[in-house]
């Protein structure tokens, strides 16, 4: 078996393994026409001249004409199918013609047609039935977008794959080609926008300088169906534009973002928008000026709107004068703006209400702004959850967070219908991935952390997806086609995120990394700045027992949640297990359903932590000489490092909860 470095990722076109059908692709796709003249159209031809001869191992020429069974991508649609399909969605559907069997991939656009072309290669990757396909799918979120915490220095914040992609310095006189082999990966699962810089913003991104850099990859991300978006930071017009104030309010600064606005529209006609982080964490922002956040939005958001763009105002805030809560600030300073926000800006609140811990409950926003259209930010890179070292497949926590019931409208009101429009009657929709992409030959540091930027494509376009399905597919098009390869390797993702869980912060626990760089365990960190900066605040460990009270009685963060899990929540018998020490101060002697007391739940999680990964290296294990060398050896040794991490874990949380427990 030959050795492989990841760098195919997903699009790893080996010769189709089921003789049964290798043959019935081969009888279905004689020759190829595309008739398209547009350079997407020259991208799909590129993409099939190198997919299918190496998926048939038979030539399957280009032709201008059918000849014999021909796949034929990017004709014309019909009227009724046109209104259907919008400007993405496509059409996959077979047709008998006497001169040969069509299998026709159509869509309104030639970008529509792309994303039909990678569905249908799909198709043959995970050896699918062709015969009599018929089929149509169009994306249920309108803006997908990859967001990089990219530095102009080529550092990433949260980056553990390497630097970045972007090689500012060189842009853009030289693009790296392998851009172009991102592109190709973004658009085969549909991502439709890249913020190309870090939200904690370098004001020099909006440089006449680095604009046209920019303009140089959306020139390239184009033809993708890729548009660029950009973080600015808020304090431009003072810091770029010498002005004396950045005051969302002062007609000097919006009349500035309106010319900085008109340039970037000059270079990048279609243009994405502004992702912006404001009054966070040190960022400057409209409040710095007694100014709201729907007035530093809605300022930006009038700049944009002429030229057709949006505003991501992120609702990452926690400032303590807000409430002592941190988990309540977000949902108490932007919930009072609901209704005052420019229809093209969207309020962008991650999945839970702290910071991409390895569990959350979902953010309260999404069943309380119902005027806003909510974008949903899900982190891809896994700052908290073991970086580039541990195996988590994230599509089940997306799936859980996406399927949780906000009950806005009653039962059924799921973040997944918020973020996609259909519950507020939205019809801008927006989710947003944090990506985990870097320099790094395989892309993403472990081979296994590609299943999540594949996973974040698939779900952004289609949220009903479930967790294995996507899984299946990955795992196919990646590893192998070989059942029992396939269900080995399904076994160990779809345990990874609850063994994550396990290992770090069970029953609702957060927040207990080491300081800064957030890997590893430090429960007893107590020595920071800001008061919620210090894992201390987030457990609350004491004689009396564990968790962050949130009740009615204490923080009363619950009220922020619809009934009837208000009440859910709020009563220790009641509320979910996975979200107990979330929601409660527990007794360390309370005894869970399971029968067992807090303290004794505890070591039997931390240890279930510990197991998973020995269970998942064990399966690893006996996948040897059934993936290639190469890969199957870099696996085993992250497994191997977060095994001892793991147990570092268990030891470290157990020795240091363990004094309190009397
Ligand atoms: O998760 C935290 C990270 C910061 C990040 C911040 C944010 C970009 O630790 O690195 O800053 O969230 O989302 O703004």
């Amino acid at each position: 078996m030959n050795n492989e470095d990841g760098y195919e990722l997903w699009l790893r076109y080996r010769q189709v393994s089921d003789t049964e059908r290798l043959a019935q692709y081969r009888h279905a796709l004689n020759s190829i026409v595309v008739p398209g003249a547009s350079a997407t159209a020259a991208i799909i031809k590129a993409e099939l001249a190198r997919a299918l001869p190496a998926l048939l191992g038979v030539p399957v020429p280009l032709s201008h004409e059918p000849v014999g069974n021909a796949l034929v991508v990017g004709a014309s649609v019909s009227e009724a199918d046109r209104r259907r399909l919008g400007e993405e969605g496509f059409l996959i559907r077979c047709h008998q013609s006497e001169g040969g069997d069509r299998i026709f991939v159509t869509g309104n656009t030639d970008i529509a047609a792309l994303r039909g072309a990678f569905h249908f290669l799909r198709l043959l990757q995970i050896e699918g039935d062709i015969r009599g396909l018929d089929l149509l799918s169009r994306p249920r979120i309108q803006h997908r977008i990859l967001a990089h915490w990219d530095n102009l220095d080529g550092s990433i914040e949260r980056g553990y794959a390497g630097r970045s992609l972007w090689h500012w310095e060189e842009l853009p006189a030289r693009i790296d080609p392998r851009i172009h082999d991102y592109a190709r990966a973004c658009a085969s699962i549909g991502i439709n926008g890249v913020c190309l810089n870090n939200v904690n913003a370098d004001p020099r991104i909006l440089t006449a300088e680095t604009l046209e850099k920019a303009a140089a990859l959306a020139a390239l991300f184009r033809p993708y169906g890729l548009r660029v978006y950009l973080s600015p930071f808020f304090a431009a017009p003072m810091v770029l534009g010498g002005l004396d104030s950045s005051d969302p309010r002062d007609l000097a600064v919006a009349s500035w973002w309106q010319r900085k606005a008109e340039e970037i529209y000059r270079l990048i006609p279609d243009f994405g928008g502004f992702q912006v982080k404001a009054n966070s964490e040190g960022q400057p922002g409209p409040q710095d000026y007694g100014a709201t956040h729907a007035d530093g939005a809605n300022m930006l958001a009038d700049a944009l709107a002429p030229h057709g763009g949006i505003v991501l105002w992120r609702a990452f805030v926690y400032d303590v004068a807000i409430d002592a809560d941190r988990a309540k600030c977000a949902t108490k300073e932007f919930v009072p703006l609901d209704g005052q926000f420019r229809p093209n800006v969207f309020v962008q609140a991650k999945n839970g209400p702290i910071d991409f811990q390895p569990r959350e409950p979902f953010h309260p926003l999404f069943g309380a702004m119902r005027h806003t259209p909510l974008a949903l930010e899900l982190q891809i890179t896994q700052e908290y959850l073991g970086q580039s070292v541990y195996l988590v497949y994230l599509g089940e926590m997306w799936k859980e967070v996406l399927e949780s019931d906000t009950y806005a409208e009653g039962p059924g009101s799921t973040v997944a219908r918020v973020v996609d429009g259909s519950l507020n009657h939205h019809a801008a929709s927006c989710i947003v991935g944090v990506a985990n992409t870097g320099s790094d030959r395989n892309w993403c540091g472990h081979h296994f952390a590609q299943a999540n930027w594949y996973a974040f494509g698939r779900l952004a376009w289609d949220h009903t997806l479930s967790a294995e399905t996507i899984a299946d597919e990955w795992i196919r098009m990646t590893w192998s086609n070989d059942q029992a390869v396939v269900n080995a390797i399904k076994t160990m993702m779809l345990g990874s995120w609850q063994t994550c869980v396990n290992t770090m912060t069970p029953l609702g626990l957060h927040h207990l990394m080491q300081e800064g760089h957030h890997y590893g365990p430090d429960p007893g960190f107590n020595g920071a700045r800001r008061a919620d900066w210090n894992n201390v605040y987030f457990h609350r460990a004491d004689s009396m027992g564990l968790g962050f009270d949130r009740s009615s009685t204490g923080s009363n963060a619950v009220s922020q949640y619809h009934s009837p899990l208000r009440e859910q929540f709020d009563s220790l018998e009641t509320c979910p297990d996975k979200y107990l020490l979330w929601f409660h101060h527990v007794p360390w002697d309370y005894r869970l359903r399971s029968g067992r007391t807090l303290w004794e739940e505890l070591q039997m999680r931390y240890a279930a932590g510990v197991a998973g990964v020995e269970r998942m290296r064990a399966i690893w294990a006996s996948l040897q000489g059934r993936i290639d060398p190469q890969r199957h050896t870099h696996v085993s040794q992250r497994l191997e490092q977060q095994l001892g991490n793991a147990r570092l874990w268990r030891q470290t949380c157990l020795d240091y909860f363990g004094q309190f427990v009397r």
